[in-house]
């Protein structure tokens, strides 16, 4: 028996339900992205939301490529369950998600979602790379085949940037008001970077479009958190049986759940304070540090692990070496570019965070589209460190390890595949044998490592002397020789 709202009582024994009408609400958010993060984030602020009786935000969840994610939950009324797995499990059937499109098979559709004048927000995770931009510089690719696609498909859009531009066109060619577009990427400035590649956009088909834009437009900075990792089978299977009834794509997340957000929107908006959004007038600080903290970790953890042998986060953390690793580089490297108070618990609570080992959160997944993910996670801090003539021994040992994973076999020679959108060029520069052209090639990737990088003689010469080691020892062995170098 299918999950869906006939079957919803059922669920009941186990399962938290939404005690709204879903049959009133409004499309008032429009979603582009609708992965598990979306699922397990935004959609859950606002289904609580929902439940305190404002119904102006059902939400209308678009997949910019796959129908996986309608095919398995249209079938279920776009009902799903959110597992919360600390000390043990807790499930909540999350009804906010009122219509799920897919773009591909009707551009047009979305746009008329994202035109309605119930349509206040749109938001969006479409990873680092669904921006179409330059990472190290933060402007549009014009030369993206999507962009270059959109530029020439005024009514068929494939990209976020494009959807977002021409649905705003629409709106204003009906005398309607913007949307607010709220990004919540893990991506520095999520809002001000949405802005100007959207601005950029605009101003190739209409610089009129591109002024209304920007005077009546709203694009907030946010920061997001909560560790969401791919939905698996056994999750499936284990969620279900629990359940009693059949959910084809539950989503499963940790206890801990955070979002900070600019309170400047071009309208009207949904209370999510009374979910536990933070509301500021600043988000940058927040999500500078999360970026820094949590992703700069994650990130290394990543890549020094999977070269290790490791497969899961909580796997990785439990290594007191890597352990080690990434507390020293929290403490002694990240968090003094960071003038915040409180980063000592902060870096105690994500060690936590990381060790939960109900997630079962896959190195493979966060090792994902490297490109896309060092400039703001892992150089940014280098370039704060070494302009303040600091060390940063871990972050470059990092950046190495990255260089090494970039191989696609770990240490012990299991092979895996390297899934980044500059794949090609990466792998290539890989593949040189001598270390130091190996690295010089690799530094030489402007989109990852801008203009600067590869002049810094003192990053250059430490990355180049860790990625020696860590070839010739292993990594753990070489991370535990940092200080002794
Ligand atoms: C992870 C993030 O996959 C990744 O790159 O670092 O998705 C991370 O789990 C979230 O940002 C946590 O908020």
């Amino acid at each position: 028996m299918k999950l869906n709202k006939q079957t919803l009582a059922q669920a009941s024994k186990q399962a938290t339900l939404p005690t709204y009408d879903r049959t009133a609400l409004l499309p008032g958010i429009v979603h582009l992205g609708l992965g598990a993060f979306h699922r397990a984030h935004q959609a859950v602020y606002t289904d609580t939301v929902l439940a305190e009786g404002d119904l102006r935000w059902g939400i209308v969840g678009v997949s910019l490529r796959s129908p996986d994610t309608r095919d398995a939950l249209a079938p279920q009324d776009n009902l799903y369950t959110l597992g919360i797995r600390g000390e043990g499990e807790q499930l909540r059937i999350i009804g906010s998600i009122i219509d799920t499109l897919v773009a591909p098979e009707s551009p047009a559709t979305v746009l008329a979602a994202m035109s309605h004048p119930h349509c206040h927000i749109v938001s969006l995770t479409v990873t680092e790379k669904g921006y179409c931009h330059d990472p190290a510089t933060n402007t549009l690719r014009f030369d993206h085949p999507d962009i270059a696609h959109d530029l020439a498909h005024t009514d068929a859009p494939r990209s976020a940037i494009g959807f977002i531009v021409r649905a705003l066109e629409k709106r204003r060619d009906a005398g309607l008001p913007p949307f607010t577009v709220l990004s919540c990427d893990n991506l520095p400035s999520n809002g001000n970077t949405s802005r100007a590649l959207v601005l950029a956009f605009a101003e190739r088909i209409d610089t009129e479009l591109s002024k209304w834009i920007s005077q009546h437009g709203a694009f907030p900075n946010s920061m997001v958190d909560r560790i969401v990792p791919k939905t698996t089978d056994e999750d499936r299977t284990a969620i279900t049986a629990r359940l009693t009834v059949d959910d084809a794509w539950p989503v499963v997340t940790e206890p801990f759940s955070q979002w900070v957000i600019e309170d400047r929107f071009a309208g009207p908006r949904p209370a999510w304070e009374q979910a536990g959004a933070t509301m500021v007038d600043e988000a940058e600080p927040y999500e500078h540090a999360k970026l820094r903290m949590l992703n700069g970790s994650h990130s290394s953890l990543a890549y020094l692990g999977s070269l290790a042998g490791y497969v899961t986060v909580d796997q990785a953390i439990r290594d007191d070496g890597l352990r080690g690793f990434i507390e020293r580089m929290m403490t002694e490297e990240i968090a003094p570019t960071l003038q915040r108070p409180g980063l000592d618990d902060y870096r105690d609570e994500l060690v936590a965070r990381f060790r939960n080992p109900a997630l079962k959160h896959r190195l493979q997944q966060i090792a994902m589209d490297g490109s896309q993910k060092l400039p703001q996670r892992l150089l940014g801090t280098i370039r704060a460190r070494l302009d303040a003539g600091l060390p940063c021994e871990r972050l470059c040992f990092a950046v190495a390890g990255w260089m090494r994973y970039l191989r696609a076999e770990d240490e012990a020679g299991r092979a895996y595949p390297i899934s980044d959108p500059l794949a090609d060029t990466l792998q290539a520069a890989a593949g040189i044998t001598d270390i130091s052209q190996r690295v010089d090639a690799l530094l030489a990737i402007e989109a990852v490592f801008g203009n600067d990088l590869a002049m810094r003689i003192e990053f250059v010469s430490v990355v180049k002397g860790f990625l020696r080691r860590i070839e010739e020892e292993g990594v753990l062995q070489a991370l535990g020789k940092i200080d002794a170098k």
